[in-house]
C-alpha cells in the first residue's frame, strides 16, 4: 500500500481555499487518486463543537492564547479521528488550513509568539506536517470583498480590520519564504483558472 499524502491550503479570508480543495479533490480522482476534503478548525463532530466556539461572535472575548488553544484541541482531536487514520489506510487527504494557519493568525495576528506555536505543534502532531502547502495569495482587500460577496453573517475572524489580515498575509509570505519546498505560493488574485493550473502543478509533483 502506498503512503497517503498529506496537502493543506491556506491563505486569508477569501482567498479561494474552499473551491481550490474542491477541485484539487476532483482532479486527484481523475488521476486515480481518492483523497479525503477535510477543513480547520472542525472536520470531526467534536473538533467541529470547537469550531463553533471560537469562530462564533459573542459577547465574552476570547484572549489569544485561548484561541491558540483552541484551535490545538481542535486539531488534536481531528488528527486522531479523521487525519491520521486516513493516511495509516494510504488515503490521501486535503485539508483547508493546519498549523501554519495558527502560525499566521494567532502568531502573526495576535502576537503569540512562534516558540510558543512551535511547542504545541510539536505536542500536537510532532513530525507529521503536510507533504505540500498550497498558500493562495492574494491581497488582503480583495479576499474580503469575496468572502463578503458570499453574504452570510461575519464570523469572528471577519470581523478583525485589514491591518491585522495584512500582518497575517504578511506571516504567510515569511514561512512560505522559510520552507519553499513544503509551501508553494500560488497567485489568487488572478481567474480562477489559472489558479487551478498552477494547483495542478503542485498536486502532480506528488502523484
Ligand atoms: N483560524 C483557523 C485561525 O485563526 N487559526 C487556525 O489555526 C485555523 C485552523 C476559519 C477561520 O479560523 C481562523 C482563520 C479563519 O478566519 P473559515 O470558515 O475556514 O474560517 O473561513 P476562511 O478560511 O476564511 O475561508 P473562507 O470560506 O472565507 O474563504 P475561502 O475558502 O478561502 O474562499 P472560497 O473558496 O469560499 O471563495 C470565496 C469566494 O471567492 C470566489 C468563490 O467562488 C467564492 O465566491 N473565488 C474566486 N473568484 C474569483 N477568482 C478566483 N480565483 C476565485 N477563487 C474563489
Amino acid at each position: 500500500m502506498s503512503a497517503g499524502r498529506f496537502i493543506t491550503l491556506e491563505g486569508v479570508e477569501g482567498a479561494g481555499k474552499s473551491t481550490v480543495a474542491r477541485f484539487a479533490q476532483e482532479w486527484l480522482s481523475t488521476h486515480g487518486v481518492q483523497a479525503v476534503l477535510t477543513r480547520e478548525p472542525g472536520g470531526t463532530p467534536l473538533a467541529e463543537r470547537v469550531r463553533d466556539i471560537v469562530l462564533q461572535p459573542g459577547a465574552e472575548a476570547i484572549p489569544p492564547e485561548a484561541e491558540m488553544l483552541l484551535m490545538f484541541a481542535a486539531r488534536a482531536i481531528h488528527l486522531a479521528s479523521l487525519i491520521r487514520p486516513a493516511l495509516a489506510r494510504g488515503e490521501w487527504v486535503i485539508c483547508d488550513r493546519f498549523t501554519d494557519a495558527t502560525r499566521a493568525y494567532q502568531g502573526g495576528g495576535r502576537g503569540v509568539p512562534d516558540s510558543v506555536i512551535d511547542h504545541l505543534a510539536k505536542l500536537v502532531h510532532g513530525d507529521l506536517w503536510p507533504d505540500r502547502t498550497v498558500l493562495l495569495d492574494l491581497p488582503v482587500r480583495e479576499g474580503l470583498e469575496r468572502a463578503r460577496g458570499r453574504g452570510g453573517a461575519a464570523d469572528r475572524f471577519e470581523q478583525e480590520r485589514e491591518p491585522f489580515f495584512d500582518r497575517v498575509r504578511q506571516a504567510y509570505r515569511l514561512l512560505a519564504e522559510r520552507e519553499p519546498t513544503r509551501i508553494r505560493i500560488v497567485d489568487a488574485s488572478r481567474p480562477l483558472r489559472a489558479v487551478q493550473s498552477d494547483v495542478a502543478a503542485v498536486l502532480d509533483e506528488l502523484l
